[in-house]
């Protein structure tokens, strides 16, 4: 249709028509433009202005969380780490664009694919409660005999914090955590390592985004957080990062 037709006296009419027509279009798109924009920036005022209120009421507070783990997103690839051959520089990511992979080599060997890191807190503290998260990917038919991601010195009661088992089936990335704390001092002047491996496993798996926080020396005796509420509010972050609780 040809919306701007010959300029005689009916033409020249329906074009006119059509100009206001558009013209009024435009300005309403723009005018509710203005209107969502202005929206989204109160309700981000209101939001800080509520936190600020809770903040000053001593409702909510402010902690500076520590990630323990160096290089815990592998996107400066294997520095920090000491690793079997069999584990590479993925480059694929649930944060970043790089993550470590256990790759498969022999899946009827009962191989041991292994990543370690020694940490400048070379032990646990005795009675600490410690939150350790890790994402997660494998397939749709992954299988594994032994698969951890933990901070240990060695196999005894009181010497490992496992934060994960890492046997599951999934395409996509998935959180897998645990709080743990040690109970005993038996092996608190040994050197304990954070170990992340696979045992006999049939597929490739892949890990990111690696988290350990001492829960207790960032919220206080008593005031530790639980596993869902960690799971749910404590999202991936390198070195430092704020938190309200
Ligand atoms: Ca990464």
């Amino acid at each position: 249709m040809n919306i701007f037709p010959k300029i005689n006296k009916d033409g020249f009419a329906i074009s006119t028509m059509l100009y206001g027509l558009i013209f009024v279009t435009i300005a309403i798109f723009y005018l509710i433009l203005a209107l969502v924009a202005n929206r989204q920036e109160t309700n981000s005022n209101f939001v800080e202005s509520v936190r600020e209120e809770l903040l000053d009421k001593s409702i909510v507070k402010k902690y500076e969380m520590t990630n323990m783990i160096k290089n815990s997103s592998f996107e400066s690839g294997l520095s920090e780490w000491t690793t079997s051959s069999d584990i590479e520089i993925a480059s694929i990511g649930y944060d970043g664009d790089k993550s470590l992979k256990f790759k498969v080599t022999n899946p009827d060997s009962d191989i041991v694919s292994m990543s370690q890191q020694v940490l400048d807190d070379t032990v646990p503290i005795l009675g600490h409660l410690y939150y350790g998260a890790l994402m997660f990917k494998s397939t749709s038919d992954f299988s594994t005999i032994d698969s951890r991601f933990e901070w240990i010195y060695n196999d005894n009661v009181g010497a490992k914090m496992v934060f994960a088992v890492k046997n599951v089936s999934t395409t996509d990335w998935i959180k897998l955590s645990n709080i743990q704390k040690i109970e005993v001092d038996t092996y608190l002047d040994k050197p304990w390592k954070i170990r992340n491996f696979q045992r006999k496993f049939n597929n490739d798996s892949y890990v990111d985004a690696l988290i350990l926080i001492d829960l207790t020396e960032t919220f206080g005796v008593g005031h530790e957080p639980t596993k869902d509420w960690c799971d749910a509010n404590i999202n991936y972050f390198s070195e430092k990062a704020e938190i309200y609780k």
